[in-house]
């Protein structure tokens, strides 16, 4: 296969998966991972980025393999004593993982950028490819329900997405400056795929999508987009997006995602044949993550099917 370089967007845990899987098959400086920023907030004081962390602690084999995002082998001594003390236990945050939002927090107030400090913890940890996030200024998704617009976090822990959702919306993101390195590296002639992983395409990717400039710049690269559906069996396979479409009035399919990311695709991968009305070429795989080898196996075929549509 050519060389040259794969920009993988990402949400959090599901895109992950596709994220580790790709890391596995290419070198490290062949892969560069755009994270979602939209999910960021701030909670006892710290600044929480759930979708750039989960990348990172997936990439360095530090993830909780059973929820898929916050780290393994943690300790809660830091949650039982906010829950003793009456203080807003809801978000779990474990001794480890806090670290990092602390150091994190105190570099911001600082001046360093989120890219500046991603890119530190990720040589630390032992991080290839780049994790970059989409934008540096502040993104922060918010979703309107029956009792009004509620923050991202509240909505997806808190309430545990019960919450009817009426309508999405990215908060700062007409003033964001995509990531320079992003863009940098959209523009520079050497991309030899942009892969879509399969995150939720209404709260991790068109947060991406939205920056202004990165549409384009991802549009114009040379190479091809290809996204891999996260629809498994008529199905998601976590979290709310079949839930989110339902209540958008979508129908529950990959054809829906794929036409929410219209003609930016050149080639869709889907579990199942007959997935819809689909535009775009269309590659049928096993899409469903369980194994390492599944990751990997995945990370393959698209890169494969992408070289295909070059
Ligand atoms: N998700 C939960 O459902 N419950 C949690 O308590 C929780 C804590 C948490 C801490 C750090 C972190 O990086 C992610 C965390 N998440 C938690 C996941 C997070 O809300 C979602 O992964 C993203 O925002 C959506 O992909």
């Amino acid at each position: 296969m050519s060389s040259g370089l794969v920009v993988a967007l990402s949400g959090g845990v599901g895109g992950a998966k596709l994220a580790l899987g790709l890391s596995r098959v290419l070198s490290a400086d062949e892969l560069l991972v755009v994270a979602n920023t939209g999910d960021d907030f701030e909670h006892l004081g710290l600044s929480i980025c759930p979708d750039i962390d989960t990348l990172t602690y997936v990439l360095a084999g530090l993830d909780n393999p059973v929820t898929g995002w916050g780290r393994r082998d943690e300790t809660w001594s830091f949650m039982e004593t906010i829950t003793a003390l009456g203080g807003e236990d809801w978000f779990r945050l474990g001794d480890r993982d806090l670290a990092l939002h602390v150091e994190r927090t105190k570099r911001l107030a600082a001046g360093h950028s989120l890219s500046q400090i991603t890119g530190d913890v990720c040589r630390r940890l032992g991080v290839g490819p780049r994790v970059l996030p989409m934008s540096d200024d502040p993104v922060r998704t918010r979703v309107r329900s029956d009792d009004g617009w509620i923050d991202f976090q509240d909505y997806f822990v808190r309430q545990q997405c019960r919450p009817v959702v009426r309508q999405l919306a990215f908060t700062g993101v007409a003033d964001a400056r995509p990531q320079p390195e992003v863009m940098a590296a959209l523009g520079g002639g050497r991309v030899r795929a942009v892969v879509i992983c399969p995150s939720n395409p209404f709260i991790s990717i068109e947060p991406i999508l939205s920056v202004p400039g990165l549409r384009a710049a991802i549009e114009n690269c040379g190479a091809p987009v290809v996204a891999v559906s996260p629809i498994v069996g008529g199905r998601a396979v976590k979290g709310p997006t079949a839930k989110m479409m339902q209540e958008l009035g979508l129908a529950v399919s990959s054809a829906t995602v794929a036409a929410r990311y219209g003609d930016l695709l050149d080639g869709y991968v889907v579990d199942a044949a007959g997935s819809g009305d689909i535009k775009t070429k269309v590659h049928v795989a096993p899409t469903l993550m369980t194994t390492l080898e599944d990751r990997e196996a995945l990370a393959r075929t698209v890169l494969t099917f992408a070289h295909s549509l070059t």
